[in-house]
């Protein structure tokens, strides 16, 4: 049994096709760091409080591996255990070092990973140590992945890694980092995270996120904090229309963010100014089903904008806590909208435009993408 077991509605793939998706060189832009750690991390972590009486084991069995239905507030009551195990530097540092391994061997080349910088006053954690301690899991899985070696020598060229679609055995992965505002924070926690990703913007930190339960909260609160963002060019995500607040929808999308996240509950007039404004979609089909936002896979609105031929990016958004890869999104799409090996590729290298990544990454990628085509056809 899978620690994170998880709901019936979970679709079943063609093993074969999940193995050529897994081949299949992506890009990862909306994934959250501690929806993303390991199970079998977890339950250590999990068994070492215990072990100190800081947590009944058994609570937390319960409310990870035996569920196996799991509605939107229960999907944020598991973030609040996840946090009490993983808000701590050293377990910070390596929870980062192993999502990115988990990405890298899943052939993702560029991970845009966020995360909520956090306060522990227990273990003297300040917003800043906390980003610290992920910059240091991207550090250390880059020296061990001998990854493009952004935080050592930012100036040098990087390599094109144009064979790797045939090298999987040895994966290279370029990560950045987003700082999300949780909806549940106050203004002043959200401009110290804008003011923190702005001063730490040479060190792979490259946009703002605003995330967190979509029933809680009002974006406006935080509108001060974005508008100091942009001032200050760095770019944005939204969650945005993941529940069913039209008002909301209709503000995010005036102010224009460089992307949005989900975009599920888009009327017609919204879905009007997405397109005219070819906002990039952000798009995390299983976590959508599973928490009830889309019904079916076929329903997903991944079809109609794609269809009308609209930036759109496959996510994973939370792989830990739904059992899931990004290899299998590309699987399901394929399964559901028909989308061939080569329209895949395509996909996946059209996300790079979308990235906040530096033009000179963007370009290596792209030059990469476009030997790994030919591999393909
Ligand atoms: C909105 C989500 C989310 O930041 O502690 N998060 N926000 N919608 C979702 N859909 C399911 N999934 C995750 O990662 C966990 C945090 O990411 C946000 C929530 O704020 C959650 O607490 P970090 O690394």
């Amino acid at each position: 049994m899978t620690m994170m077991m998880m709901m019936n509605r979970r679709e079943e793939v063609d093993s074969r096709l999940l193995r050529l998706c897994r081949a299949l060189p992506k890009v990862e832009l909306h994934a959250h760091l501690n929806g993303c750690v390991r199970p079998s991390t977890l339950l250590e972590l999990a068994e070492e409080c215990s072990r100190r009486g800081l947590l009944s084991l058994s609570d937390f069995q319960a409310a990870v591996i035996v569920k196996e239905d799991r509605s939107m507030e229960e999907c944020f009551q598991l973030f609040g255990l996840i946090h009490l195990l993983t808000t701590d530097h050293c377990i910070l540092t390596r929870i980062t070092k192993e999502v990115i391994e988990d990405f890298a061997a899943e052939n993702v080349v560029y991970l845009e990973l966020r995360t909520t910088p956090k306060r522990n006053e227990a273990v003297g954690m300040t917003k800043r140590s906390y980003v610290e301690a992920v910059l240091a899991g991207i550090k250390a899985a880059s020296t061990e992945l001998s990854l493009d070696s952004y935080f050592d020598h930012k100036e040098d060229n990087i390599e094109c890694p144009s064979q790797r679609y045939q090298r999987k055995a040895n994966p290279q992965i370029h990560v950045r980092l987003l700082l999300s505002i949780d909806r549940r924070e106050t203004l002043e926690a959200a401009m110290e995270t804008v003011h923190l990703a702005w001063e730490m913007r040479d060190l792979g930190v490259v946009g703002v996120d605003l995330s967190g339960n979509p029933c809680i909260g009002d974006w406006e609160t935080f509108l001060p904090a974005l508008k100091w963002a942009r001032q200050h060019g760095l770019p944005i995500t939204l969650h945005c229309g993941e529940v069913p607040n039209p008002r909301e929808v209709e503000a995010m999308l005036a102010f224009q963010p460089e992307r949005v996240g989900h975009a599920c509950f888009l009327e017609s007039p919204d879905l009007s100014t997405l397109l005219a404004n070819r906002i990039p979609v952000e798009i995390c089909l299983t976590s959508n089903l599973l928490t009830n936002s889309v019904q079916r896979v076929r329903d997903h609105h991944f079809g109609a904008l794609y269809n009308a031929n609209h930036p759109v990016v496959l996510c994973t958004d939370d792989p830990g806590v739904f059992s899931i890869s990004l290899s299998y999104e590309y699987a399901l799409v394929s399964t559901h909208f028909g989308l061939s090996s080569l329209e895949l590729l395509h996909l996946s290298r059209n996300a790079i435009e979308f990235t906040f990544a530096e033009d000179r990454l963007k370009q290596m990628l792209q030059s990469f993408f476009d030997g790994a085509k030919y591999a393909a056809e």
